[in-house]
């Protein structure tokens, strides 16, 4: 296995502890999470909610009932991957294209738990990682054209459709230096449904693993 891997491992066992019996947690999505899942068995949940198709299919193939966040309430713990996490604990998140319902799931939650393999640690985000918007599909050029107007580079993610039918631009060359400041910017594009920047909500826990174990980062 590689030291990747073993730290996603790590790092999903460690969420274990912040989950309680009875609880509807909020589940996110990525293979960090895939990790997480597998060990869900071994916890008695009441039900989850599920940031994305793809891991709605892995509970339910795994006997755990998934809750419509409709129904669920304010949910005590969501536990989600990130592929950028800064010293802030702000975010990048959207490679894996489920951000709008990671984004909706990490609201309606108390505590949004991070788990990360050393790789995702940087000290500004958006250098090496494009930040993914979902954009409705009849506003995807009229988008990348304000983008392009703001100085970065708009790539439209091809033949891939987000679970709510809309398109995803990963967009390269963002001044991210404010977080806060430019997911409240982007969100005003017209056209845009969501963007990948996580910092006006940023995670309150951070578990970060490394080759000498896992830390927690609050
Ligand atoms: C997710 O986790 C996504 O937002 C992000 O793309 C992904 C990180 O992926 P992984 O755990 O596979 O590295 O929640």
């Amino acid at each position: 296995m590689s030291d990747q891997q073993t730290q996603k491992k790590s790092a999903a066992k460690a969420a274990l502890q912040y989950i309680e019996d009875g609880m509807i947690l909020g589940v996110g999505t990525g293979s960090t999470v895939n990790c997480l899942i597998e060990l869900l068995p071994t916890v008695k949940l009441a039900g989850a909610v599920a940031s994305s198709q793809v891991t709605e299919d892995r509970l339910k193939a795994l006997g755990i009932d998934v809750v419509d966040l409709n129904f669920a309430g304010t949910l005590d713990v969501y536990i989600d991957g990130a592929d950028e996490v800064n010293e802030h604990l702000q975010l990048i998140k959207g490679g894996g294209g489920a951000l709008t319902r990671e984004k909706i799931v990490a609201a309606a939650s108390k505590k949004f738990i991070c788990m990360v393999d050393n790789s995702k640690r940087v000290d500004i985000l958006g250098r090496n990682f494009p930040v993914p918007i979902e954009v409705l599909p009849q506003a995807r050029s009229y988008v990348a054209r304000q983008l392009a107007e703001m100085g970065a580079e708009p790539v439209y993610r091809e033949g891939f459709v987000t679970d709510y039918g809309n398109v995803i631009l990963d967009v390269y060359d963002l001044d991210v230096s404010n977080p806060i400041a430019l997911e409240k910017e982007l969100n005003n594009i017209v056209g845009v449904v969501c963007n990948g920047i996580f910092a006006a909500n940023q995670a309150d826990v951070l578990l970060k693993a490394g080759d000498n174990g896992v830390e927690t980062i609050m």
